[in-house]
């Protein structure tokens, strides 16, 4: 299967509401310590994305050892974790059309050095470790991931008043 971001997406959808999705970005301490939150979260709503939650957490190992259980064995994973216990970070829920693949394209490679420029991390990173966001990579993971940093009460279902002007009324 091709990479997330080159899938095509799906453009004849027909019916409304049956592929908005809600995805996990973390604010690393890399981008809070930089200060640049308000840049990122500017990126997400100029695309058009919705903020459906957002807070300040201080992770700590237990809930890293979940989230990054596919790497607790490598070398790295004692200085990953350290860097993301840091400071504090930055949880958000993003909704919006398609919004996993959305937003983990607009995340670019997990090296800043090699990010296509105009993604996050080609445009704020220098780093294969310090790289200013986590994204979600799978509708499962998604779901998962969500449910580890919010309650489902922290997560908002209001509507965006910009919503008719944003999606085609058969692509939302
Ligand atoms: P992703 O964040 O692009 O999904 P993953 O492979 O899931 O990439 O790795 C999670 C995080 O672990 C990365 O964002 C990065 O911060 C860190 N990481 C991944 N590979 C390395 C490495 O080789 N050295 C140091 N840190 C790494
Ligand atoms: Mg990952």
């Amino acid at each position: 299967m091709p990479p997330l971001h080159f899938q095509t997406f799906n453009s004849d959808k027909v019916f409304i509401d049956n592929n908005m999705e809600t995805t996990l970005v973390l604010l690393k301490p890399s981008c809070v310590q930089r200060q640049l939150i308000g840049e990122i979260v500017h990126r997400f709503e100029r695309r058009g994305l919705r903020i459906a939650g957002m807070k300040m957490m201080q992770l700590d190992e237990a809930i890293l050892r979940e989230h990054y259980a596919h790497l607790v064995d490598r070398p790295f994973f004692p200085a990953l974790a350290a860097s993301m216990m840091a400071s504090p970070i930055v949880a958000m829920a993003i909704s919006g059309v398609e919004a996993v693949s959305v937003v983990r394209a607009m995340t670019g490679y997990t090296n800043g050095r090699v990010a296509d420029p105009g993604t996050i991390r080609g445009d704020y990173s220098m780093s294969n470790q310090q790289n200013i966001v986590h994204a979600s990579d799978s509708i499962e993971n998604a779901a998962i991931e969500l449910a580890r940093f919010f309650r489902p009460e922290e997560i908002f279902e209001y509507e965006s008043a910009t919503l008719g002007f944003i999606y085609a009324t058969n692509e939302r």
